[in-house]
């Protein structure tokens, strides 16, 4: 059973959490959220597990390893002793937008290694507006600042309906969530789009289906149906859809279509301005 949600807020994935030290008083402090990233890359580079576990609160709880949570800064702090004395070396990112909501900040970065840096997209029917940003506008990870921003987004041309695009992601991996993102003021604002989905294994697999090709005709799977409109009033605003399954895993998937539709047909304008398409890896338990 696929489950749509529809949310309100952004998010941005994978989040950092961010905490201050208060007790160190003989290392630089992180003043800004986006500093604990910085500071993160600095200190475990230079092998300082002191360092590094003095960025977390003394009560913090940190979800690693994968499947289990190690409590506390002492113990935060015996955990990056092992993983830093193998030697890693992390590259800084560049800071994406921090959200703030009281006296929570949420830091991301834009992650050089992902699938994201991976994926690559491949329109297959449609035409693009010269006026959005084409395919860069779906995963560089930064959302519109403006409610009509074409610049920030990608959208297929006035006077058409919708298109068809493909994510290849590189390698089949399993998948979690399929989450996009749009923002307009009316009827460019909602999404709807039929998802597929392909490991490519199928004998009959057809990685370019395009005209009126029925991909399931063509070895993919159709994942579900995406349609945010409201059944009356007017269209419009920010949306947020994650395509997730109630198991946790959508399945294991190299690649992803969408078909996307205008939203009406009335005028011309009712092709939608996507901000945003992630796709979340399953981490195995
Ligand atoms: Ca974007």
């Amino acid at each position: 059973m696929l489950v749509i949600r529809r949310t309100i807020c952004w998010t941005s994935d994978p989040p950092a959490r961010i905490v201050e030290d208060v007790t160190q008083t003989n290392q630089e402090k992180a003043m800004r959220p986006e500093d604990i990233t910085r500071l993160f890359v600095e200190r475990s580079n230079a092998g300082d597990a002191d360092g590094v576990a003095a960025l977390y609160e003394e009560d913090a709880v940190l979800a690693y390893p994968p499947g289990s949570e190690t409590v506390g800064r002492a113990a935060i702090r015996d955990l990056w002793a092992k993983v830093l004395a193998q030697g890693p070396h992390f590259e800084p990112e560049d800071s994406l937008p921090t959200l703030v909501s009281g006296d929570i900040a949420l830091t991301s970065t834009a992650p050089k290694d992902d699938a994201g840096a991976r994926a690559k997209w491949l329109l297959l029917v449609g035409e693009l507006d010269a006026n959005g940003a084409g395919f860069n506008a779906l995963s560089d990870g930064v959302l519109p600042a403006r409610q009509d921003q074409p610049a920030a987004n990608f959208f297929f041309i006035a006077g058409t309906s919708g298109g068809r695009f493909r994510l290849d992601l590189g390698q089949v991996m399993e998948i979690a969530q399929v989450n996009s993102y749009s923002w307009h003021p009316n009827s460019r604002g909602p999404q709807v789009y039929l998802l597929y989905a392909s490991d490519g294994a199928d004998p009959k697999f057809n990685a370019e289906p395009k005209g009126y090709v029925d991909p399931t005709t063509a070895g993919w799977k159709l994942l579900t149906i995406v349609d945010t409109r409201e059944k009356y009033g007017r269209m419009g605003g920010q949306y947020g859809v994650s395509v997730a399954a109630a198991n946790g895993t959508l399945g294991k998937y190299r690649y992803l279509l969408f078909d996307t539709v205008a939203t009406e047909t009335d005028d011309d304008w009712g092709n939608t301005f996507y901000s945003e398409i992630d796709v979340i890896e399953r981490v195995p338990k």
